[in-house]
């Protein structure tokens, strides 16, 4: 574990995966370079799954990556050097299958018990005493989740693992499957549904919208973040809740906005609960879907009008 600290402190690093990576493979490379830094080798290929997880953590990689300007070669997931999409010699090995006798890696970390190769990334983050985010601990999950067949097989340390992370990226198991089943459609159909749907006021040149789903409104607020919104409020019913996702951009976040704290405020105001990062937020609460998005708008230009002149 130290010896593999040391190699993920090096300068920098490049990090492989077996050819035709799948979320485990990603998730565990994602959450390395998000924590310690480093590109991504994507020239092995993902496979479908891993494809639809890539613009959900906005994750990229090297297609064609140099291999010989990097301090550090790490492989992740792969049982041994012939999956890799690359000869070349890899310093550490992090890993969950059986010790194959076939690496020559300076530093092996592979914890056999481990029911994902991210629960072994997950113990390196631990021991660095590093922080979390919300979108390495997605990728973590996505890992456990795929590499359990959706949890049908685990032991306490995986189901401790998978809760922890649960909490942290705020994600549901609805997140979590729409990356292994296919349903893009149903997706992209509730993304329709929310653009059909959509306001949107400007205030200072920001844009804020809000919509209103019956699913995936993480994903809907996230693509029209990507379509130009600077503040996305996407409410979905829950149960007999109503659950309302945020997302901002990169711009308002420069500017100091945090969707967290804006929703703390709100559940102060009115009934609900609310709280989560910067960038990505969730809220709870009840009553008329309409009312609540409108009170989400007013909050978010009070917000931004308190901020700067
Ligand atoms: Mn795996």
């Amino acid at each position: 574990m130290k010896k593999a600290l040391e190699i993920l402190r090096k300068k920098r690093k490049l990090i492989m995966m077996h050819q035709s990576a799948d979320p485990d493979a990603l998730g565990s490379a994602y959450a390395i370079s998000k924590v310690f830094g480093g590109d991504i080798d994507l020239s092995g290929g993902l496979n479908r799954p891993a494809k639809r997880m890539l613009p959900m953590l906005k994750a990229e990689g090297k297609l064609m990556p140099d291999y010989s300007s990097y301090d550090a070669i790490i492989s992740v997931d792969a049982a041994s050097p012939t999956q890799l999409p690359a000869k070349v010699h890899v310093d550490l090995v992090i890993d969950h299958h059986m010790k194959g006798e076939d690496w020559d890696a300076d530093v092996l970390l592979i914890d056999e018990d481990a029911f994902a190769c991210t629960q072994v990334v997950l113990d390196l983050i631990r021991e660095a005493d590093e922080e979390i985010d919300e979108d390495v601990a997605f990728a973590l999950l996505a890992g456990m989740y795929s590499d359990t067949k959706r949890l049908k097989i685990g032991d306490v340390r995986l189901f401790e693992d998978f809760t922890d992370m649960l909490e942290i990226s705020g994600a549901d198991m609805e997140d979590l499957a729409s990356i292994l089943e296919d349903r893009d459609m149903s997706i992209r159909i509730s993304i329709m549904k929310g653009m059909q749907r959509l306001k949107f006021d400007t205030f200072r040149g920001f844009m804020i919208c809000t919509t209103h789903v019956r699913s995936f409104e993480s994903m809907v607020a996230n693509a029209l973040v990507d379509a130009g919104a600077d503040i996305a409020f996407v409410a979905a019913p829950r149960n007999d809740e109503i659950r309302v996702s945020a997302r901002a951009s990169d711009r308002v976040l420069r500017e100091g906005l945090h969707l967290g704290a804006l929703f703390k405020e709100l559940g102060a105001e009115i009934d609900g609960e609310g709280g989560g990062h910067d960038g990505a937020a969730g809220f709870s609460t009840s009553g008329d879907i309409e009312a609540v998005l409108k009170m989400c708008m007013t909050k978010a230009i009070d917000t931004l009008r308190a901020q700067k002149p």
